[in-house]
Protein backbone atom coordinates (compact mmCIF):
# COMPACT_ATOMS: atom_id res chain seq x y z
CA UNK A 1 0.00 0.00 0.00
CA UNK A 2 1.14 3.45 -1.11
CA UNK A 3 1.23 5.68 1.99
CA UNK A 4 0.44 9.35 0.28
CA UNK A 5 1.53 12.03 2.37
CA UNK A 6 0.32 14.52 4.76
CA UNK A 7 0.39 18.22 3.40
CA UNK A 8 -1.27 21.40 5.11
CA UNK A 9 -3.58 21.57 2.75
CA UNK A 10 -4.44 18.19 1.80
CA UNK A 11 -5.04 14.26 3.39
CA UNK A 12 -4.14 12.12 0.66
CA UNK A 13 -5.28 8.54 0.61
CA UNK A 14 -3.76 5.57 -0.08
CA UNK A 15 -4.29 4.95 -4.36
CA UNK A 16 -7.23 2.13 -4.30
CA UNK A 17 -8.79 3.43 -1.16
CA UNK A 18 -12.44 2.43 -0.79
CA UNK A 19 -15.01 5.31 -0.80
CA UNK A 20 -17.81 3.07 -0.20
CA UNK A 21 -21.67 3.53 2.17
CA UNK A 22 -23.21 0.66 4.25
CA UNK A 23 -26.48 -0.29 4.82
CA UNK A 24 -28.17 -3.63 6.05
CA UNK A 25 -30.91 -6.09 4.23
CA UNK A 26 -33.54 -5.49 6.88
CA UNK A 27 -32.81 -1.49 7.19
CA UNK A 28 -33.59 -0.43 3.63
CA UNK A 29 -35.29 -3.48 1.68
CA UNK A 30 -38.73 -3.80 2.77
CA UNK A 31 -40.89 -6.44 3.42
CA UNK A 32 -38.58 -8.47 5.47
CA UNK A 33 -41.52 -10.14 6.53
CA UNK A 34 -40.65 -13.88 7.92
CA UNK A 35 -38.18 -12.47 10.24
CA UNK A 36 -38.48 -12.37 14.27
CA UNK A 37 -37.56 -7.81 13.89
CA UNK A 38 -41.01 -7.95 11.77
CA UNK A 39 -42.90 -9.61 14.23
CA UNK A 40 -41.38 -7.87 17.26
CA UNK A 41 -42.22 -4.77 15.61
CA UNK A 42 -45.74 -5.38 14.97
CA UNK A 43 -46.18 -5.99 19.00
CA UNK A 44 -45.61 -2.35 19.41
CA UNK A 45 -42.13 -1.53 20.62
CA UNK A 46 -40.85 0.61 17.85
CA UNK A 47 -40.08 3.70 19.83
CA UNK A 48 -41.41 6.25 17.44
CA UNK A 49 -44.72 3.74 16.54
CA UNK A 50 -43.19 2.87 13.36
CA UNK A 51 -42.17 -0.50 11.70
CA UNK A 52 -39.79 -1.36 9.41
CA UNK A 53 -42.73 -2.29 6.66
CA UNK A 54 -41.13 -1.50 3.07
CA UNK A 55 -38.53 0.54 4.63
CA UNK A 56 -36.37 2.31 1.78
CA UNK A 57 -38.02 -0.48 -0.82
CA UNK A 58 -34.79 -0.87 -1.97
CA UNK A 59 -35.17 -4.01 -2.72
CA UNK A 60 -37.63 -2.83 -5.74
CA UNK A 61 -35.58 0.51 -6.00
CA UNK A 62 -31.95 -0.72 -6.14
CA UNK A 63 -31.00 0.22 -9.89
CA UNK A 64 -31.81 3.54 -9.13
CA UNK A 65 -29.41 3.19 -5.72
CA UNK A 66 -26.75 2.72 -7.44
CA UNK A 67 -26.82 5.10 -10.37
CA UNK A 68 -27.21 7.58 -7.79
CA UNK A 69 -24.21 6.38 -5.81
CA UNK A 70 -22.48 6.04 -9.13
CA UNK A 71 -23.20 9.59 -9.84
CA UNK A 72 -21.90 10.55 -6.48
CA UNK A 73 -18.74 8.69 -7.78
CA UNK A 74 -18.87 6.44 -4.47
CA UNK A 75 -16.80 2.84 -4.95
CA UNK A 76 -17.87 0.56 -2.98
CA UNK A 77 -21.21 -0.64 -1.40
CA UNK A 78 -22.21 -2.89 1.82
CA UNK A 79 -24.89 -4.82 1.84
CA UNK A 80 -26.63 -7.86 3.34
CA UNK A 81 -28.28 -11.09 2.60
CA UNK A 82 -31.39 -11.73 4.84
CA UNK A 83 -31.63 -15.63 6.22
CA UNK A 84 -35.58 -14.94 6.63
CA UNK A 85 -35.69 -14.34 3.07
CA UNK A 86 -33.55 -16.92 1.27
CA UNK A 87 -35.03 -19.43 3.83
CA UNK A 88 -38.47 -17.90 5.22
CA UNK A 89 -39.86 -21.74 6.28
CA UNK A 90 -37.40 -24.15 7.93
CA UNK A 91 -35.87 -26.36 4.67
CA UNK A 92 -37.61 -24.37 2.04
CA UNK A 93 -34.79 -22.15 0.23
CA UNK A 94 -36.59 -19.36 -2.20
CA UNK A 95 -34.52 -19.38 -5.90
CA UNK A 96 -36.69 -16.03 -6.64
CA UNK A 97 -34.82 -14.49 -3.63
CA UNK A 98 -31.64 -15.78 -4.29
CA UNK A 99 -31.91 -14.54 -8.03
CA UNK A 100 -33.12 -10.97 -7.17
CA UNK A 101 -29.79 -10.60 -4.86
CA UNK A 102 -27.90 -12.30 -7.46
CA UNK A 103 -29.47 -9.10 -10.14
CA UNK A 104 -29.12 -6.25 -6.96
CA UNK A 105 -25.20 -7.99 -7.21
CA UNK A 106 -24.45 -7.73 -10.76
CA UNK A 107 -25.69 -4.66 -11.13
CA UNK A 108 -23.03 -3.26 -8.39
CA UNK A 109 -20.83 -4.94 -10.30
CA UNK A 110 -22.00 -3.31 -13.63
CA UNK A 111 -21.74 0.44 -12.04
CA UNK A 112 -17.76 -1.15 -10.67
CA UNK A 113 -18.64 -0.76 -7.18
CA UNK A 114 -16.00 -2.99 -4.60
CA UNK A 115 -18.86 -5.18 -2.74
CA UNK A 116 -18.29 -6.24 0.59
CA UNK A 117 -21.25 -8.62 1.76
CA UNK A 118 -22.85 -9.13 4.97
CA UNK A 119 -23.97 -12.50 5.72
CA UNK A 120 -25.74 -11.82 9.27
CA UNK A 121 -27.04 -8.50 10.77
CA UNK A 122 -28.80 -9.28 13.70
CA UNK A 123 -32.19 -10.59 12.14
CA UNK A 124 -33.25 -13.75 12.24
CA UNK A 125 -35.87 -15.84 10.27
CA UNK A 126 -39.17 -15.84 12.68
CA UNK A 127 -38.93 -20.17 12.49
CA UNK A 128 -35.32 -20.09 13.75
CA UNK A 129 -36.65 -17.39 16.76
CA UNK A 130 -39.15 -19.59 17.76
CA UNK A 131 -37.07 -22.52 17.81
CA UNK A 132 -34.56 -20.98 20.35
CA UNK A 133 -32.54 -18.75 17.89
CA UNK A 134 -29.07 -19.21 18.79
CA UNK A 135 -29.65 -20.40 22.34
CA UNK A 136 -30.78 -23.51 20.05
CA UNK A 137 -28.03 -26.18 20.00
CA UNK A 138 -29.05 -26.64 16.12
CA UNK A 139 -28.93 -22.98 15.16
CA UNK A 140 -25.61 -23.40 13.81
CA UNK A 141 -26.15 -25.77 11.65
CA UNK A 142 -28.92 -24.06 10.64
CA UNK A 143 -27.08 -20.88 10.05
CA UNK A 144 -24.53 -22.95 8.36
CA UNK A 145 -27.01 -24.64 5.62
CA UNK A 146 -28.16 -20.71 4.80
CA UNK A 147 -24.49 -19.69 4.32
CA UNK A 148 -23.16 -22.41 2.34
CA UNK A 149 -26.69 -22.05 0.18
CA UNK A 150 -25.43 -18.23 -0.60
CA UNK A 151 -21.66 -18.49 -0.93
CA UNK A 152 -22.98 -21.09 -3.63
CA UNK A 153 -24.92 -18.98 -4.98
CA UNK A 154 -23.51 -15.89 -4.39
CA UNK A 155 -19.74 -16.59 -3.87
CA UNK A 156 -18.51 -14.68 -7.11
CA UNK A 157 -19.35 -11.28 -6.01
CA UNK A 158 -18.03 -10.44 -2.62
CA UNK A 159 -14.60 -8.60 -2.45
CA UNK A 160 -15.08 -8.78 0.99
CA UNK A 161 -17.08 -11.07 3.04
CA UNK A 162 -18.44 -9.82 6.38
CA UNK A 163 -20.08 -13.33 8.48
CA UNK A 164 -21.53 -10.98 10.86
CA UNK A 165 -22.05 -8.01 11.71
CA UNK A 166 -21.81 -6.60 15.33
CA UNK A 167 -22.98 -9.60 16.79
CA UNK A 168 -22.28 -8.78 20.27
CA UNK A 169 -24.41 -5.91 19.98
CA UNK A 170 -27.40 -8.27 19.78
CA UNK A 171 -26.06 -10.61 22.46
CA UNK A 172 -25.88 -7.64 24.38
CA UNK A 173 -29.47 -5.77 23.57
CA UNK A 174 -30.98 -8.78 22.98
CA UNK A 175 -29.89 -11.33 26.28
CA UNK A 176 -28.16 -8.98 28.80
CA UNK A 177 -30.28 -5.83 28.37
CA UNK A 178 -33.57 -6.93 26.80
CA UNK A 179 -33.93 -4.03 24.97
CA UNK A 180 -33.91 -6.11 21.53
CA UNK A 181 -35.89 -9.23 20.30
CA UNK A 182 -35.86 -12.21 22.37
CA UNK A 183 -35.64 -9.72 25.39
CA UNK A 184 -33.95 -11.66 27.34
CA UNK A 185 -31.93 -10.44 30.89
CA UNK A 186 -29.70 -13.29 31.39
CA UNK A 187 -26.02 -13.46 31.82
CA UNK A 188 -26.02 -17.30 30.77
CA UNK A 189 -28.00 -16.88 27.53
CA UNK A 190 -25.30 -13.83 26.62
CA UNK A 191 -23.10 -16.13 27.06
CA UNK A 192 -24.69 -19.30 25.10
CA UNK A 193 -25.13 -17.06 22.53
CA UNK A 194 -21.80 -15.76 22.15
CA UNK A 195 -20.39 -18.75 21.85
CA UNK A 196 -22.80 -19.78 19.34
CA UNK A 197 -22.46 -16.68 17.01
CA UNK A 198 -18.25 -17.03 17.69
CA UNK A 199 -18.91 -20.73 16.20
CA UNK A 200 -21.11 -19.53 13.75
CA UNK A 201 -18.41 -17.14 12.48
CA UNK A 202 -15.04 -19.62 12.56
CA UNK A 203 -17.09 -22.19 10.47
CA UNK A 204 -18.32 -19.91 8.50
CA UNK A 205 -15.01 -17.71 7.73
CA UNK A 206 -13.47 -22.03 6.67
CA UNK A 207 -16.28 -22.27 4.67
CA UNK A 208 -15.80 -19.08 2.32
CA UNK A 209 -12.22 -20.23 2.04
CA UNK A 210 -13.23 -23.64 0.81
CA UNK A 211 -15.55 -22.71 -1.78
CA UNK A 212 -14.56 -19.62 -3.34
CA UNK A 213 -10.53 -19.10 -2.12
CA UNK A 214 -10.10 -16.14 -4.76
CA UNK A 215 -11.49 -13.02 -4.38
CA UNK A 216 -13.05 -11.26 -8.06
CA UNK A 217 -9.71 -9.72 -8.15
CA UNK A 218 -7.82 -12.93 -8.19
CA UNK A 219 -6.57 -12.15 -4.40
CA UNK A 220 -7.27 -14.69 -1.39
CA UNK A 221 -10.71 -14.11 -0.25
CA UNK A 222 -10.97 -11.82 2.30
CA UNK A 223 -13.38 -12.56 5.62
CA UNK A 224 -14.15 -10.72 8.46
CA UNK A 225 -16.20 -9.60 10.97
CA UNK A 226 -18.15 -6.06 11.31
CA UNK A 227 -17.01 -5.44 15.00
CA UNK A 228 -18.91 -2.67 17.26
CA UNK A 229 -16.29 -0.75 19.35
CA UNK A 230 -17.68 1.45 21.10
CA UNK A 231 -14.81 3.99 22.80
CA UNK A 232 -15.74 2.75 26.69
CA UNK A 233 -14.83 5.16 29.51
CA UNK A 234 -15.53 5.48 33.54
CA UNK A 235 -16.83 8.67 33.81
CA UNK A 236 -14.41 9.03 36.84
CA UNK A 237 -17.06 10.00 39.79
CA UNK A 238 -15.28 10.37 43.27
CA UNK A 239 -15.35 7.78 45.43
CA UNK A 240 -16.86 4.23 45.50
CA UNK A 241 -19.17 5.39 42.65
CA UNK A 242 -15.89 6.22 40.77
CA UNK A 243 -14.82 2.36 41.82
CA UNK A 244 -17.54 1.01 40.44
CA UNK A 245 -17.75 2.90 37.34
CA UNK A 246 -14.01 1.67 36.69
CA UNK A 247 -14.60 -2.09 37.27
CA UNK A 248 -17.96 -1.56 34.89
CA UNK A 249 -15.79 -0.05 31.86
CA UNK A 250 -13.55 -2.96 32.28
CA UNK A 251 -15.95 -5.32 32.26
CA UNK A 252 -18.32 -3.45 29.78
CA UNK A 253 -14.90 -3.55 27.17
CA UNK A 254 -14.56 -7.39 27.64
CA UNK A 255 -18.55 -8.00 27.41
CA UNK A 256 -18.69 -6.03 23.90
CA UNK A 257 -15.50 -6.67 22.14
CA UNK A 258 -12.77 -7.62 24.25
CA UNK A 259 -13.63 -11.06 24.76
CA UNK A 260 -14.84 -11.78 20.99
CA UNK A 261 -11.36 -10.78 20.23
CA UNK A 262 -9.28 -12.59 22.44
CA UNK A 263 -10.67 -15.62 21.73
CA UNK A 264 -9.91 -14.52 17.56
CA UNK A 265 -7.00 -13.71 18.32
CA UNK A 266 -5.56 -16.41 20.61
CA UNK A 267 -7.56 -19.31 19.71
CA UNK A 268 -8.70 -19.29 23.46
CA UNK A 269 -12.29 -18.86 24.46
CA UNK A 270 -12.29 -15.78 27.00
CA UNK A 271 -13.26 -16.44 30.38
CA UNK A 272 -16.59 -13.86 29.60
CA UNK A 273 -17.89 -16.21 27.20
CA UNK A 274 -16.61 -19.55 28.84
CA UNK A 275 -17.12 -22.88 27.09
CA UNK A 276 -15.39 -25.36 25.26
CA UNK A 277 -12.43 -24.43 22.46
CA UNK A 278 -13.65 -23.70 19.17
CA UNK A 279 -12.23 -25.55 16.65
CA UNK A 280 -9.86 -23.46 13.79
CA UNK A 281 -10.85 -19.88 15.18
CA UNK A 282 -7.52 -18.78 15.76
CA UNK A 283 -6.60 -16.10 13.13
CA UNK A 284 -10.09 -16.27 11.19
CA UNK A 285 -9.69 -12.89 10.70
CA UNK A 286 -8.46 -11.85 6.86
CA UNK A 287 -9.02 -7.84 7.86
CA UNK A 288 -10.69 -6.44 10.91
CA UNK A 289 -13.82 -4.18 10.41
CA UNK A 290 -14.47 -1.73 13.15
CA UNK A 291 -17.68 0.02 13.21
CA UNK A 292 -16.98 3.13 15.16
CA UNK A 293 -19.44 5.72 15.87
CA UNK A 294 -18.61 7.29 19.71
CA UNK A 295 -17.25 7.74 23.09
CA UNK A 296 -19.53 5.64 25.96
CA UNK A 297 -18.79 7.30 29.64
CA UNK A 298 -20.65 4.98 32.13
CA UNK A 299 -21.81 7.20 35.06
CA UNK A 300 -22.92 5.08 38.83
CA UNK A 301 -26.15 5.95 39.33
CA UNK A 302 -28.35 3.84 41.53
CA UNK A 303 -31.76 4.48 39.87
CA UNK A 304 -30.44 2.49 36.98
CA UNK A 305 -31.72 -0.84 38.46
CA UNK A 306 -31.86 -2.51 34.85
CA UNK A 307 -28.80 -1.35 33.66
CA UNK A 308 -26.68 -2.77 36.42
CA UNK A 309 -26.58 0.84 38.07
CA UNK A 310 -24.90 2.36 35.00
CA UNK A 311 -25.72 5.54 32.67
CA UNK A 312 -24.29 5.25 29.85
CA UNK A 313 -25.61 8.42 28.15
CA UNK A 314 -24.36 10.85 29.55
CA UNK A 315 -22.19 13.72 27.98
CA UNK A 316 -19.62 15.83 30.02
CA UNK A 317 -20.35 19.31 29.64
CA UNK A 318 -18.98 20.77 26.11
CA UNK A 319 -19.31 17.44 24.25
CA UNK A 320 -21.15 17.35 21.13
CA UNK A 321 -23.72 14.66 20.61
CA UNK A 322 -26.04 13.38 17.82
CA UNK A 323 -29.67 13.19 17.26
CA UNK A 324 -29.39 9.61 19.21
CA UNK A 325 -27.66 11.27 21.88
CA UNK A 326 -24.54 9.85 21.38
CA UNK A 327 -21.39 11.40 22.52
CA UNK A 328 -19.39 12.89 19.11
CA UNK A 329 -15.47 12.07 19.87
CA UNK A 330 -13.47 11.39 16.37
CA UNK A 331 -10.09 10.70 18.22
CA UNK A 332 -12.04 7.39 19.58
CA UNK A 333 -11.86 5.57 15.74
CA UNK A 334 -8.02 6.52 15.92
CA UNK A 335 -7.13 4.84 19.57
CA UNK A 336 -9.65 1.71 18.25
CA UNK A 337 -7.39 1.05 15.01
CA UNK A 338 -4.24 1.36 17.02
CA UNK A 339 -5.74 -1.08 19.61
CA UNK A 340 -7.44 -3.39 16.40
CA UNK A 341 -4.13 -3.25 14.97
CA UNK A 342 -2.11 -3.75 17.58
CA UNK A 343 -3.82 -6.94 18.72
CA UNK A 344 -4.74 -8.54 15.37
CA UNK A 345 -1.86 -7.01 12.98
CA UNK A 346 -4.28 -7.24 9.68
CA UNK A 347 -5.49 -4.97 7.35
CA UNK A 348 -8.21 -2.60 8.67
CA UNK A 349 -11.65 -1.77 6.98
CA UNK A 350 -14.02 0.86 8.31
CA UNK A 351 -17.15 -1.18 8.25
CA UNK A 352 -19.21 1.67 9.93
CA UNK A 353 -18.94 5.26 10.49
CA UNK A 354 -21.22 7.47 10.72
CA UNK A 355 -24.01 9.99 12.63
CA UNK A 356 -27.66 10.55 13.15
CA UNK A 357 -28.41 14.14 12.25
CA UNK A 358 -31.92 14.70 10.24
CA UNK A 359 -30.73 18.14 9.96
CA UNK A 360 -27.20 17.70 8.47
CA UNK A 361 -26.30 20.34 10.49
CA UNK A 362 -23.26 18.41 12.02
CA UNK A 363 -22.55 15.62 9.64
CA UNK A 364 -19.80 17.62 7.55
CA UNK A 365 -17.75 18.23 10.64
CA UNK A 366 -18.39 14.31 11.74
CA UNK A 367 -17.22 13.27 8.33
CA UNK A 368 -14.00 14.82 8.00
CA UNK A 369 -12.96 14.94 11.52
CA UNK A 370 -13.09 11.15 11.51
CA UNK A 371 -11.42 10.63 8.36
CA UNK A 372 -8.51 13.06 9.62
CA UNK A 373 -8.19 11.00 12.52
CA UNK A 374 -8.44 7.31 9.80
CA UNK A 375 -5.67 9.59 7.55
CA UNK A 376 -3.92 9.66 10.93
CA UNK A 377 -3.30 5.82 11.44
CA UNK A 378 -2.80 5.44 7.99
CA UNK A 379 -0.03 8.31 8.13
CA UNK A 380 1.76 6.18 10.93
CA UNK A 381 1.75 2.81 8.95
CA UNK A 382 -1.40 0.98 9.43
CA UNK A 383 -3.00 -0.44 6.20
CA UNK A 384 -6.57 0.84 6.36
CA UNK A 385 -7.91 -0.44 3.25
CA UNK A 386 -11.04 1.41 3.45
CA UNK A 387 -14.15 3.66 4.87
CA UNK A 388 -17.93 2.51 4.67
CA UNK A 389 -19.88 5.58 5.71
CA UNK A 390 -23.19 4.60 7.51
CA UNK A 391 -25.02 4.87 5.86
CA UNK A 392 -25.81 5.35 2.22
CA UNK A 393 -29.65 6.43 2.97
CA UNK A 394 -32.22 6.76 5.84
CA UNK A 395 -33.16 3.73 7.08
CA UNK A 396 -35.11 1.86 9.88
CA UNK A 397 -32.93 2.19 13.10
CA UNK A 398 -34.13 -0.85 14.75
CA UNK A 399 -35.61 0.09 17.95
CA UNK A 400 -35.62 4.04 17.11
CA UNK A 401 -37.70 3.17 13.65
CA UNK A 402 -37.22 5.96 11.04
CA UNK A 403 -37.03 9.11 13.39
CA UNK A 404 -33.22 9.07 13.82
CA UNK A 405 -31.54 9.80 10.20
CA UNK A 406 -28.65 8.67 9.46
CA UNK A 407 -28.22 8.75 5.36
CA UNK A 408 -26.17 10.79 2.90
CA UNK A 409 -29.76 10.67 0.97
CA UNK A 410 -32.58 11.97 3.03
CA UNK A 411 -35.98 9.95 2.66
CA UNK A 412 -38.94 10.87 4.56
CA UNK A 413 -40.21 7.42 5.30
CA UNK A 414 -44.18 8.37 4.91
CA UNK A 415 -43.47 9.74 1.61
CA UNK A 416 -45.34 7.81 -0.94
CA UNK A 417 -42.63 8.39 -3.53
CA UNK A 418 -39.59 7.77 -1.11
CA UNK A 419 -37.74 10.14 -2.88
CA UNK A 420 -34.19 10.32 -2.77
CA UNK A 421 -32.76 13.50 -1.50
CA UNK A 422 -29.17 14.18 -1.11
CA UNK A 423 -28.11 16.01 1.59
CA UNK A 424 -24.91 18.12 1.44
CA UNK A 425 -22.88 15.65 2.90
CA UNK A 426 -23.65 13.61 -0.14
CA UNK A 427 -21.66 15.51 -2.01
CA UNK A 428 -19.05 16.20 0.35
CA UNK A 429 -18.60 12.76 0.69
CA UNK A 430 -18.69 12.81 -3.41
CA UNK A 431 -16.06 15.40 -3.70
CA UNK A 432 -13.71 13.33 -1.11
CA UNK A 433 -14.33 10.26 -3.08
CA UNK A 434 -13.70 11.76 -6.19
CA UNK A 435 -10.55 13.41 -4.94
CA UNK A 436 -9.28 10.90 -2.97
CA UNK A 437 -8.47 13.28 -0.63
CA UNK A 438 -9.59 15.14 2.29
CA UNK A 439 -8.79 19.01 1.11
CA UNK A 440 -8.18 22.03 2.69
CA UNK A 441 -10.85 23.50 0.14
CA UNK A 442 -13.13 20.95 0.75
CA UNK A 443 -13.39 21.29 4.77
CA UNK A 444 -13.68 24.66 3.94
CA UNK A 445 -16.41 24.54 2.12
CA UNK A 446 -18.43 22.19 3.83
CA UNK A 447 -17.34 22.41 7.69
CA UNK A 448 -15.08 25.24 8.46
CA UNK A 449 -15.44 24.80 11.79
CA UNK A 450 -13.40 21.84 11.57
CA UNK A 451 -10.41 23.10 9.76
CA UNK A 452 -8.07 23.39 12.43
CA UNK A 453 -8.97 20.06 14.26
CA UNK A 454 -8.12 18.43 10.52
CA UNK A 455 -5.07 20.16 9.42
CA UNK A 456 -3.75 20.87 13.01
CA UNK A 457 -3.40 24.55 12.15
O1 LIG B 1 -28.01 1.09 12.20
C1 LIG B 1 -26.98 0.49 12.89
C2 LIG B 1 -26.43 -0.70 12.15
O2 LIG B 1 -27.42 -1.62 11.87
C3 LIG B 1 -25.35 -1.37 12.94
N1 LIG B 1 -24.36 -0.43 13.39
C4 LIG B 1 -24.81 0.78 14.00
C5 LIG B 1 -25.84 1.46 13.13
C6 LIG B 1 -26.32 2.78 13.77
O3 LIG B 1 -26.89 2.54 15.02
Amino acid sequence: MKCNAFSKDSLNFPDNFIWGTSTAGHQVEGGNEFSDWWAWEHEGLIEDGTVSGRAMDYWNRHEEDHALMAKLAYKGFRLGIEWARVEPQKDRFDCDVVEHYRRILQSLRKHGFKICLTLHHWVLPRWVAEQGDWLNPDTVDHFMRYAKFVINELGTFPDYWVTMNEPMVPAIMGNLLGKFPPQRRSIRAYRAVSRAYLRAHARTYHLIHKMHPLAPDGNPSRVGVAMAYPWIEPWNSPGPAGWYERFTASIARRVAFEGWDHTISTGKPHWIHGGPAIADIKNSYDYCGINYYTRVSLKYDQRRREQYWIDDTKAAPGIDVTQMGWQIYPEGLYRTIRSVWKLFGKPILITENGIADDTDRQRPRYIVEHLAQVHRAIREGIPILGYFHWSFIDNFEWREGFAKRFGLIAVQHDDPDLTRAPRRSAYLYSDIAQKNAVTRETVETYAPEAVATVFGD
